[in-house]
């Protein structure tokens, strides 16, 4: 640890032991951003460049000792003088770039990209106050801005700048890069394009601002609102200097490795992460047309570059601008989008595959499939819902366009880095070969049934469990029974993925607690969420587990037994708290909704047993931990789309026929509810379960009961329990990000 001493005298003029965790942490940052610097960068002939408006990066100080493979030795140095290394990492803001899963998969993508040595980029945006921070006030979410870009950080200025084009306007762009640390390999780059004006001063109460000043808040939020038009423009405006800075770099770097531009193909794989950044197509095809290639060839290109990842079936998130919107923006796009659209028009006629609608609203995901070369869903059940219903007219037309790309999360961050005890214990049992081939994890079955090993992985989970309270009781002020079962839903709040499904249960057990049912372990539900803030049911939903929190907190006869508790602002640095703490994986969406989720993933990987439904990713852990160590409940993906297809759900029907889910439903709006919150936001939610009930929670509540009920009690014998724990560790191998990107590079990439 010489040079990291040396550093640390250079800038403090002092010994380690006598500096503050403040100085430690910038000394460090100096020394590991030299270190990734020193490993030099991959490179290669053709590179991918994975294009995405969200990078949900997390900290990333222990994350890059990790993989720099130095994170012990700076550790015991930092012991040795008296410091502690994970309290210096507190220190580091949290960059909020992301709302969720499509942007901590973008993370996951780096990290696995660089490991496996690809030549390989991300491009964003570098955005100033990221993800709001949620708050909690009166048992209601605020939201305040969540600065993160210090004088010192990861973010490295380039001097690289383009000239981006708008209706009016022309505005020049700085480029930032962040290493990206491959695990034992080289570093690989997350570049971020930020505009110089970005003003946070013009932000005003919470996260308002003025939307129309774009000169001042292009770069400034994740995105903005979009309840309104300015809201929706700014996100085009966003979108496009995502791209226009994407294209203009990717021609700038290929042609330096003296590329003609007519192969083009043979030295850029561009992955379009959701349509967010789709007007990368239209873009490239402007950009080649200027420097002087046909149209026909340009579009040949574009093809040839350009891969599109679907990330949701949900109608609401499938962008659809309208034309008049680019048209005010980005107006030069307009021709080539028109001339796009008119050419698979006068191909394939039918309505359903349209470029640009009767409303005369462009179908981004649409341009993708009819200009990609690719189109992949991130689960295998998703791929067969793209193929088999929401896309079904494209993959007539392109069956060999669609792939699955099974999502997959890095084991750096979501095991070594977040669960050390448990990394250890897996090398003492099978060696450290898992850190790099996943599937060896398989390696622990064999220990299945020895009862010293099943002990030792209890004794994991308990120590989780007790640095788990800790973090809670900091975050929340509630305290929390480290011998209670640990029920975590975390994940974004959406009424798809069913919080209120999960409430309604911890209503009904609140009123079996008070009829004197107690259960043989005490119980605490842990949630983690924000809502979107013009999302008002979603907001509802928040207010209700607040409330119940609050019920229960107060209720002698019951808070023994059971609490609920939801852990305030959400992000990675909780994520890594909450995740090696659970017992059960609450992943509950309604069969079909849920793309993949990934966070189902790292539950397992830290030997948590999931409760959920045949959506997304669930379906092949199930297949692969089998039966007995996942609980399963709910109407299949094939039953729900029927409904909504027959649209015959009725969940009033559900709420008159069944006495024991209206007194549930019934308990959102009792005196003792309504006592404690808000009286609008109880009896919306109310209503909405009642009369409308979109995702089907009334439907499945039965059996979700019937099923969790089922898996408290089977926790009750620890020894089995713990085999469960142990298989799921096991077979999580398959969800490593590295087995995903390796699938990327070998069906779509070919670097
Ligand atoms: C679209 C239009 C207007 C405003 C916002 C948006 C928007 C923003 C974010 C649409 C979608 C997102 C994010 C989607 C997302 O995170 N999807 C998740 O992706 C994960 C990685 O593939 C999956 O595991 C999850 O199942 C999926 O929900």
């Amino acid at each position: 640890m010489k040079e990291l001493e040396m550093i640390i005298q250079d800038m403090f003029h002092k010994d380690c032991g006598e500096c503050t965790n403040e100085e430690l942490y910038q000394a460090l940052l100096t020394y590991t951003k030299q270190s990734l610097v020193n490993k030099g960068y991959q490179d290669g002939k053709k590179k991918v460049y994975y294009i995405s408006a969200e990078f949900l990066i997390g900290k990333l100080l222990s994350n890059n000792l990790i993989n720099l493979g130095i994170y012990d030795q700076v550790a015991e140095f930092l012991k040795q003088n008296g410091k502690s290394l994970a309290e210096i990492e507190e220190i580091e803001p949290e960059p909020s770039l992301g709302n969720g899963g499509l942007g901590r998969l973008a993370a996951c993508f780096l990290d696995s990209i660089a490991t496996l040595g690809l030549p390989g980029e991300g491009i964003g945006l570098n955005y100033h106050l990221g993800l709001f921070k949620q708050e909690f006030h009166d048992h209601l979410q605020s939201e305040k801005p969540n600065p993160w870009i210090a004088e010192t950080g990861w973010l490295k200025s380039t001097g690289v700048s383009y000239m981006v084009p708008y209706r009016g306007f022309v505005l020049k762009s700085s480029l930032y890069d962040i290493d990206v640390a491959g695990y034992h390999s080289k570093s690989i780059k997350l570049h971020l394009f930020d505009i110089d004006i970005a003003d946070e001063g013009i932000v005003g109460d919470g996260i308002s601002f003025d939307k129309k000043d774009i000169l001042h808040n292009l770069t400034l939020f994740l995105y903005p609102d979009d309840s309104d038009d300015d809201g929706r423009k700014l996100r085009i405006y966003q979108q496009y200097f995502m791209v226009s800075n994407a294209a203009q770099y990717i021609l700038d770097e290929a042609e330096k490795k003296g590329c003609t531009l007519h192969d083009l193909p043979d030295y850029a794989v561009v992955q379009i992460n959701d349509t967010h950044p789709s007007m990368i197509i239209p873009e490239f095809i402007r950009l080649l047309t200027e420097r002087g290639i046909e149209f026909e060839e340009a579009c040949q290109i574009a093809s040839a570059m350009c891969a599109y990842t679907n990330h949701t079936i949900l109608a609401e998130a499938l962008e659809k601008w309208p034309m008049d919107y680019l048209e005010d923006v980005v107006p030069h796009l307009v021709p080539i989008i028109r001339r796009l659209d008119e050419r698979m028009k006068a191909k394939y006629p039918q309505k359903s595959v349209a470029i640009i609608d009767e409303n005369d609203l462009v179908h981004m995901a649409h341009m993708d499939i009819h200009y990609g070369f690719s189109i992949n869903g991130v689960a295998a059940l998703h791929t067969d819902i793209l193929k088999n219903s929401e896309l079904k007219h494209f993959y007539e037309i392109y069956p060999q366009k669609f792939n699955n790309k099974t999502n997959g999360i890095t084991f750096r961050r979501w095991l070594m880095h977040c669960n050390h005890e448990l990394t250890e214990f897996i090398t003492s049992l099978i060696g450290d070969g898992f850190k790099t081939d996943a599937f060896a994890l398989e390696k622990l079955l064999e220990y299945k049934d020895d009862s010293e090993v099943l002990k030792r992985l209890l004794a994991i989970k308990a120590d989780a469990k007790k640095a788990c309270k800790e973090f809670i009781l900091h975050n929340t002020g509630v305290e929390i029974d480290e011998n209670s079962i640990y029920d975590i839903q975390s994940k974004r709040l959406h009424e798809y993925k069913r919080q209120q499904l999960n409430a309604l249960y911890i209503i009904r057990k609140y009123l079996e607690i008070k009829n004197g049912h107690k259960p043989t372990t005490p119980l605490t539900f842990i949630f983690g969420a924000k809502a979107a803030p013009a999302y008002v049911i979603a907001k509802d939903i928040i207010h209700l587990l607040l409330c119940l929190q609050e019920l229960i907190e107060n209720d002698p006869d019951v808070s023994p037994y059971m609490k609920v508790v939801m852990v305030e602002n959400y992000n990675v640095t909780a994520a890594e708290k909450l995740i090696p703490a659970c017992d059960l994986s609450e992943q509950i969406s309604l069969a079909s909704k849920e793309a993949s989720g990934t966070g189902n993933m790292k539950f397992m990987l830290n030997g948590a047993v999931t409760l959920g439904t045949l959506d997304g990713a669930n379906v092949e852990i199930g297949d692969l931990v089998g039966k007995d160590n996942i609980y399963i409940f709910g109407e299949s993906s094939e039953k729900v789309i029927e409904h909504y297809e027959k649209a015959d759900y009725c969940s009033k029907e559900i709420y008159e026929s069944d006495e024991d889910i209206r007194q549930c439903v019934d308990f959102i709006v009792s005196p003792q509810l309504l006592s404690i919150g808000q009286e609008e936001n109880l009896r919306r939610l109310y209503s909405e379960l009642v009369n409308k009930d979109w995702f089907m929670t009334l439907l499945d509540f039965q059996d979700y009961v019937k099923v969790k009920d089922l898996a408290l009690a089977d926790y009750e014998n620890r020894q089995e329990w713990a085999k469960k724990m142990l298989v799921n560790i096991a077979k999580a191998g398959y969800f490593s990000s590295d087995r995903t990107i390796r699938q990327y590079n070998e069906d779509i990439w070919h670097l």
